[in-house]
C-alpha cells in the first residue's frame, strides 16, 4: 500500500496559535506541518499537508487521497460534529484514517461529544495537543507496515 499520507485540517485550523490558546495551544499549522514533515521522514512515509475552511475542498482533497495515499490523518475541525458529506467521502477511501482533535473534545460541550468521522476511523487522537498530529502519523505507518 503506498506510503503517501493525506494531513488534512477543516475550518479555523489556519488560526492556530491565535484563537483560543487556552484550549489548542501556541502552535501554529505551519509548525504542526514542519513536525509532520520531520516524524513522516523518519517514518518513511511521503506527506500532502492541506488546511481549508470549505467542506469540499476537504472533499476534493479525500477523493484525491482515493487515488494515490495509504493514509489520512484528518482533523475536521467543527466539520467532525457535523459533516456526513466528509463520512461519506471516508467511507469511499479504502487507507488507514486516523482522526485528530487537538483539544480534548469529551471535556467539552456536549455538541462536541459527536462525531460522524468516528463512525469511520480506525482511531481517534484527542486531547494530545499538537502531539496528536504526529502520534497519528506513528499509528498510520504501524498499521501500513503491517499491510505489506
Ligand atoms: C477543532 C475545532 O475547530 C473544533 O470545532 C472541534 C477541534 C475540536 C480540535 O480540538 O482540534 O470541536
Amino acid at each position: 500500500m503506498s506510503r503517501l499520507v493525506y494531513v488534512l485540517n477543516g475550518p479555523n485550523l489556519n488560526l492556530l496559535g491565535k484563537r483560543q490558546p487556552e484550549i489548542y495551544g501556541r502552535e501554529t499549522l505551519a509548525d504542526v506541518e514542519a513536525d509532520c514533515l520531520k516524524a513522516a521522514a523518519a517514518l518513511g512515509l511521503q506527506l500532502r499537508f492541506h488546511q481549508s475552511n470549505r467542506e469540499y475542498e476537504l472533499i476534493d482533497w479525500i477523493h484525491e487521497a482515493r487515488e494515490t495515499a495509504g493514509g489520512i490523518v484528518i482533523n475536521p475541525g467543527a466539520f467532525t460534529h457535523t459533516s456526513i458529506a466528509i463520512l461519506d467521502a471516508l467511507n469511499a477511501f479504502d487507507g488507514v484514517v486516523i482522526e485528530v482533535h487537538i483539544s480534548n473534545v469529551h471535556k467539552r460541550e456536549e455538541f462536541r461529544h459527536k462525531s460522524y468521522v468516528s463512525l469511520r476511523a480506525d482511531g481517534v487522537m484527542a486531547g494530545f495537543g499538537t502531539q496528536g498530529y504526529t502520534l497519528a502519523l506513528q499509528r498510520v505507518a504501524r498499521l501500513l507496515d503491517q499491510k505489506t
